[in-house]
């Protein structure tokens, strides 16, 4: 656990993360060991004539092969952790995020407008987000996701908030005087409290799109 209240799409970062930095220890206390050994037994007292090797095939194929593997296995679980922000699935509830000098503003797809982030629990959410002047960033630290907000242009995110909760939306870009400022919360709801609450005060009402399906959508990844 990185940051507090980490969700499902944080397990995949977390996850990459604990992988990088623990091959990385892995190896610095061998290439540091090895460095200290050599320093011990080649010294110039014991082998005071210096000896040249020249190649060795097997160490070579070796120092080449595995760092490699290790590369391709860090891209390969930091892809599968990010394409499940960029696949939409069919059943997606699409929130339209407004950004600008200094706040946010959501906006469902009944018209419900609101500062604060409602989103219903087991739902997957598309978010269509654009800013009315400088470059934002839609961050979401306890899901470890994030996403430029740019003018005349609008950019997206997938999100899946599995459990409940009280959690943090920020801006990531400095945007100004007040970008500290630029900060929300996220409150997950149970469905049926998020629709009264979506539904209270428009004309339209908003029904949830099925999301049996989704699950098994996502776990094919
Ligand atoms: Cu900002």
């Amino acid at each position: 656990m990185l940051l507090p209240g980490p969700q499902n799409e944080a397990k995949a970062v977390d996850d990459v993360m604990r992988f990088i930095v623990g091959t990385d220890l892995i190896l610095f206390a061998l290439v540091i060991g090895a460095m200290l050994l050599f320093v011990f037994k080649y010294n110039k007292k014991r082998h005071p004539k210096a000896v040249s090797i020249h190649g060795n095939v097997p160490l070579e194929i070796i120092w080449t092969v595995i760092p490699v593997l290790l590369v391709l296995y860090m891209f390969y679980i930091g892809w599968k952790g990010y394409i499940q922000t960029r696949i939409v699935p069919k059943n997606a509830m699409t929130v339209k995020v407004t950004a600008r000098q200094w706040n946010w503003q959501f906006q469902y797809e009944n018209g419900k407008q609101a500062d604060t982030l409602y989103l219903p629990q087991g739902q997957p959410i598309k978010f269509l987000m654009t800013s009315l002047d400088v470059i934002h960033g839609f961050f979401l630290p306890d899901f470890r996701e994030k996403q430029d907000v740019l003018p005349d242009r609008v950019t997206y995110l997938v999100l899946y908030p599995e459990n409940l909760g009280n959690f943090e939306l920020t801006c990531s870009k400095y945007c100004g005087l007040h970008h500290a400022l630029m900060y929300t919360r996220v409150i997950v709801e149970p469905p049926d409290k998020f629709l009264a609450w979506v539904n209270s005060g428009v004309k339209d009402t908003l029904a949830l799109p099925d999301s049996s399906q989704v699950k098994t959508e996502r776990a094919g990844l």
